[in-house]
């Protein structure tokens, strides 16, 4: 059960501080308040007799009666107000009174909690006093707790207990609007519309008047209004007459007042302004721009071909045109118009024109417009909603142009008397009516056209069963130079005649050993190339011992046998003409050759065993073409036989040894040119540009003898010869080996070692040294020596 009292009265009563006597009543009622129902009735009792004052202790904040049933009659407040927003006063100013029943000279009061010994102190008698200037907005109540304690010892003489110190609010804020407010209305609104709401904000009490807010309008009052009852804080524009018109005024931009106390002269205030956008809606209509529009059209413009714009004028946004053209009734038929992207009207042509019959067109055209509402514009006098429409007509030159388009002949296959098949003819539209010529483009065409007349003609016979349509391009040009043209297409269905034999349609049948007289062995059909529905006719050609045939007249006939005892060890061959004839015009007939296979039969006459046919044979040129291949192919594998075996006689001849040209000849495998260990590839090319040949790299293995006169010629002719063996010689050593060959010549920087060119005649050393060695070599000396006289004689 709550009982609720109105803030206001609370904060407006002015004698409120400690009031003894209700705190009494007040813990009292307290108790009794506890249980069930008889708590309600005694509270109401008690309201009634505590009278103005109880409603302020019930509405204490923080005064838990749990503490109060403990410490009865021990602290006594009433809640504490202070106003914000006062300048602290010296001396200070007492707002409340701490009292406690064991107060007495030797004990004193303290205080802690918010804003304890700062904002409020107390002095030793207990009066409260606030040091500081406050601010609701900030902090509007402060929670505090008060204690007694003995002077000296600072020992508590009773339970602490808190109270609370309520700021109250003065009109000291002033109302706040949003930023960037804006409103849209149609401009067909109707009066009272809400054009756009705003919500401007106080940070004052908003129980009291001062967090209150009324708006009002500084400006556009002739066409806006705002209201003043203070719902929330929420003001509404509205609309006060219905005379928007966006074409006139598309944007307007109010200035709104928001006023704190509401209804009281004076009050904080703040403005700002909204914008507010008058939406278009079509109530304009659209206009011509001119009464009068000519336009020249060439003759040979393609339908839907835009002939120009009819421009209008049309005071609505783009999305509200929505003009509609008519064109006067006769010319509905030649000319179109439809909107282009700008909602202007363009004239189209409907059908292609023609300068020779019509060159100009003269017409009026209408324009309207379904509005959602009016503007008054629409009233104006003479509204441009007519219009007329002159057209000339260009003359082009044209192609020729065809009788039809397309031409459909027919003509008989084989043989013609008359070659015509008919003509096609072209015309010239223009003034000047140039003369048509005739061409057929396809060298193979069979058909040819005359070019003056247009005359169509076969060229040769045609054959239906190869071709039974022609279709055939003929051109028409206008006989003069530059001469525009143009094409026909002719369709030739070439017609049958019936000029094909018929043909028998299964020509093999078989007859069981089992078969006997009366059996019908197999049915026969026919069919032909020509398309003229056949009635064929078989008879035999032969009049056969064994078998009858039976003509359906539904162009089969059956086959059967005039008796049974065939056998497939019968040497006998049996074969039936069947003559047959189509009934056409003229009659086309034909000799046809079944043959009879004769078989052995499971039941049913299915076939498990037929004798060959002689004629199935291989025939003997076949044969013959047999016997050839394979005497070839004896000859072939002769052939390679007595090779490998002439080979193998070669091979053991060169094994045997005693091969004399041979120099050198190695069992050695080669390391290829990687393998740098076993010799030096650098001599091999090193050996033509450099002379300085060192004897001491030569590898061992090889015989070195000596060096070429020139890599050309001999020594080049050498290693060609070597290389030619080495590449031919099947036991020798694997290719990729290196083998060098040298022989002994002049230019070896080692000499030579050969005592065949060491002639004495040649033999010039300088042996002077001799003379010098004294006497004992003298007889050398004189042996080997110089001359002594010429020695001598020279010195
Ligand atoms: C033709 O006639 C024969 C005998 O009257 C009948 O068996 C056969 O089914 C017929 N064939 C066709 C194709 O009508
Ligand atoms: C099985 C059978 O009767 N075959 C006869 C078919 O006709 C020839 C004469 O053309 C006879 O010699 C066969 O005996």
């Amino acid at each position: 059960m709550f009982i609720r009292f109105t803030r206001s009265s609370v904060f407006t009563s002015k004698s409120k501080l400690s009031l003894y006597f209700t705190m009494m009543k007040q813990s009292a009622c307290r108790q009794l308040t506890e249980p069930g129902f008889w708590a309600g009735v005694l509270v109401v009792l008690c309201t009634l007799s505590m009278g103005a004052d109880v409603h302020k202790a019930l509405k204490k904040p923080s005064m838990p009666s749990r503490v109060l049933q403990r410490h009865k009659r021990d602290w006594k407040w009433d809640t504490l107000f202070v106003y914000e927003e006062m300048a602290p006063k010296k001396p200070s100013k007492k707002i409340g009174k701490l009292e406690n029943t064991f107060f007495n000279t030797s004990s004193k009061y303290n205080l802690s909690g918010e804003g304890a010994n700062t904002f409020f102190t107390v002095n030793e008698y207990g009066d409260i006093s606030v040091h500081a200037k406050l601010d609701r907005e900030e902090k509007s109540i402060y929670k505090l707790s008060a204690s007694l304690i003995n002077k000296e010892s600072g020992k508590p003489l009773d339970k602490d207990d808190t109270f609370v110190i309520v700021v109250l609010d003065i009109n000291d804020n002033s109302p706040v609007f949003p930023p960037d407010l804006s409103g849209s209305i149609s401009e067909s609104s109707e009066t009272g519309s809400i054009l756009m709401t705003v919500n401007a904000t106080d940070a004052d009490d908003g129980s009291t008047l001062n967090g209150k807010i009324e708006y009002k309008l500084l400006n556009g009052t002739d066409l806006f209004y705002i209201n003043k009852e203070r719902l929330h804080n929420v003001g509404e524009i509205r609309l006060l007459k219905n005379s928007l018109d966006r074409e006139k005024q598309s944007q307007y931009i109010i200035a709104i007042q928001a006023k704190d106390l509401p209804g009281i002269e004076n009050g904080n205030s703040a403005t700002t302004t909204v914008t507010i956008n008058i939406n278009d809606v079509n109530d304009n209509i659209a206009t011509f721009k001119k009464g009068k529009y000519t336009f020249n059209v060439k003759e040979d413009s393609k339908p839907e071909y835009e002939i120009g714009v009819l421009e209008v004028d049309d005071k609505d946004e783009i999305q509200n045109k929505d003009p509609t053209f008519t064109i006067q009734p006769e010319f509905n038929e030649v000319f179109h118009i439809k909107l282009n992207n700008i909602k202007d009207g363009i004239l189209s042509l409907k059908v292609p024109l023609d300068y020779e019959t019509r060159n100009m067109y003269k017409f009026h055209v209408n324009v309207d417009e379904h509005t959602v509402s009016k503007s008054p514009d629409n009233q104006a006098p003479n509204l441009q909603k007519r219009a007329e429409v002159f057209i000339n007509v260009i003359d082009v030159d044209e192609p020729p142009v065809f009788s039809k388009t397309e031409y459909n002949f027919s003509f008989y296959e084989g043989h013609f008397s008359s070659p015509i098949i008919g003509a096609v003819s072209a015309k010239d539209p223009d003034k000047t009516g140039n003369k048509i010529r005739y061409s057929i483009e396809d060298a193979n065409c069979p058909v040819a056209v005359d070019h003056v007349q247009g005359q169509l003609s076969v060229k040769r016979q045609l054959d239906r069963e190869q071709q039974s349509l022609h279709t055939i391009n003929v051109t028409a040009h206008e006989d003069v130079p530059n001469g525009l043209m143009s094409y026909a297409r002719v369709n030739l269905k070439v017609l049958d005649i019936n000029d094909n034999a018929p043909e028998i349609t299964n020509g093999t049948l078989h007859v069981c050993e089992s078969d006997t007289a009366g059996t019908t062995i197999g049915t026969v059909g026919a069919y032909d190339k020509d398309e003229s529905s056949q009635r064929f006719s078989f008879t035999l050609a032969k009049e056969s011992t064994n078998f009858t045939l039976h003509n359906h007249l539904n162009n089969t006939a059956s086959i059967k046998l005039k008796q049974g005892g065939f056998s497939t060890e019968s040497s006998m061959k049996y074969e039936l003409e069947i003559e047959i004839k189509d009934g056409g015009t003229p009659e086309q007939k034909s000799i046809n050759l079944v043959q009879i296979k004769v078989c052995t039969c499971h039941a049913g006459r299915r076939i498990e065993y037929c004798k060959a046919f002689a004629q199935t044979g291989v025939s003997a040129s076949a044969l013959l073409a047999i016997l050839l291949c394979i005497v070839t192919i004896l000859v072939i594998v002769i052939l390679i036989v007595l090779r490998r075996r002439y080979q193998k006689e070669v091979l053991v001849a060169k094994c045997s040894g005693d091969i004399h040209e041979q120099l050198v000849s190695y069992d050695e495998e080669g390391g290829g040119e990687m393998d740098t260990n076993g010799y030096d590839v650098s001599i091999l090319s090193s050996a033509c540009q450099d002379s300085s040949f060192r004897p001491g790299l030569r590898p061992s293995l090889y015989a070195v003898v000596k060096k070429p006169p020139a890599c050309k010629g001999d020594m080049g002719m050498m290693i060609e010869v070597k290389k030619d063996e080495a590449d031919h010689d099947r036991n020798g050593i694997p290719y990729d080996t290196l083998h060098i060959y040298g022989y002994e010549g002049s230019e070896s920087l080692a000499g030579s070692l050969s005592s065949l060119d060491s002639t004495s005649s040649k033999y010039n050393v300088d042996n002077d040294f001799l003379h010098e060695w004294g006497p004992r070599f003298r007889t050398l000396a004189q042996l080997y020596g110089v001359d002594d006289s010429d020695t001598d004689s020279s010195n």
